[in-house]
C-alpha cells in the first residue's frame, strides 16, 4: 500500500482506500457483528457514562427510538472504547491496528510510544465512535496532548480547526472547516482546537497517539490529570534509556 505523505504538524482530511478493507459495508453490518456488545458508554473526556448494550444504541442510532438513558446520551456521542482483553471489541483491534500501520508505513515517528510495548496495562486509546444526526461536539484539545486519527465509516461530519496557540477559542474564526465522508481520515495534530457536526447519524474509529516530539507534554500532562497513565508512560521512558544505555 501506498505511503501516507502528508505534513502530520497541521489537520488534514485524507482520503484512503481503507474503508474497502473493512470487514463490514454498512451500518447494520456493523449493528449485526456487534448488536450484542456490552459496552461501556463514555464521554467525550473518554469518562464512563455507564454500560448498554449496542442493540440498544442502534435503535437511537437510527432515529427509532429514545436514547437509552436520555440524560447521558442527551447532546452526546457514544464512545467504544476497543480493547484486546475484551472480547466484545477485541475484534476491531485489526481495523484500528491496519490503519494505524498504514499511517505509521514509511513513518516510523508517527507511532504511538504506547504501541512499541505489548504490557496489558498500558492503554491503547482507541474507539469506535457513534453519533446521531446533528449532534454537536464542543471544541476541545484532545486528552494529554496527544495527536489523534479519526476514520470515517458511515454518515458525514462538519469539522472546525483553531491553532494550538490559542488559550480561548469562543468568538475566534476557526482557521479551517471542512466536510468528511465515509472513507475518510482526519489527523488531529497535538493540541489543535477541534469541534464537530454530525451532518449525518455516523460510525468512525478513531485513535490517540502519543508521539516521540509531544512526549515531554503529554508526561506532565498525565502527571496532573491521569497519574497512573504516567507511571505507565514513565516505565516505557525508562526502559527505553536502559535500552539506549546497553547499546552505548
Ligand atoms: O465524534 C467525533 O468524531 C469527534 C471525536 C473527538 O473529537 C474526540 O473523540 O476527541
Ligand atoms: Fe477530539
Amino acid at each position: 500500500m501506498a505511503k501516507v505523505d502528508f505534513d502530520d504538524t497541521r489537520p488534514a482530511c485524507l482520503s484512503l482506500p481503507i474503508c474497502d478493507m473493512l470487514p463490514y459495508r454498512s451500518a447494520s453490518d456493523f449493528f449485526s457483528e456487534f448488536g450484542d456488545a456490552d459496552i461501556e458508554v463514555t464521554d467525550g473526556r473518554g469518562g464512563s457514562v455507564r454500560r448498554s448494550r449496542l442493540n440498544e444504541l442502534a435503535k437511537w442510532w437510527q432515529n427509532q427510538s429514545a436514547a437509552p438513558t436520555e440524560e447521558a446520551l442527551n447532546g452526546n456521542v457514544v464512545h467504544w472504547p476497543i480493547r484486546k482483553d475484551d472480547s466484545h471489541s477485541a475484534p476491531l483491534q485489526s481495523v484500528i491496528d491496519d490503519v494505524t500501520r498504514h499511517l505509521i508505513d514509511g513513518h516510523a515517528d508517527r507511532s504511538c510510544i504506547f504501541d512499541l510495548y505489548e504490557f496489558t496495562p498500558i492503554p491503547r486509546f482507541a474507539w469506535a465512535i457513534i453519533g446521531q444526526k446533528s449532534v454537536p461536539v464542543k471544541a476541545h484539545q484532545d486528552m494529554f496532548g496527544t495527536a489523534s486519527w479519526n476514520l470515517l465509516f458511515v454518515g458525514r461530519k462538519e469539522w472546525s480547526f483553531w491553532g494550538p496557540e490559542l488559550s480561548v477559542i469562543e468568538s475566534v474564526q476557526p482557521s479551517w472547516t471542512f466536510e468528511q465522508r465515509p472513507g475518510e481520515l482526519v489527523w488531529i495534530p497535538e493540541n489543535w482546537w477541534h469541534s464537530v457536526r454530525y451532518k449525518d447519524a455516523s460510525i468512525c474509529f478513531s485513535k490517540n497517539l502519543i508521539l516521540r516530539r509531544s512526549v515531554d507534554f503529554v508526561l506532565q500532562s498525565m502527571k496532573s490529570r491521569a497519574p497512573r497513565y504516567a507511571h505507565i508512560l514513565e516505565a516505557v521512558l525508562l526502559i527505553e534509556q536502559r535500552g539506549k544505555a546497553d547499546v552505548a
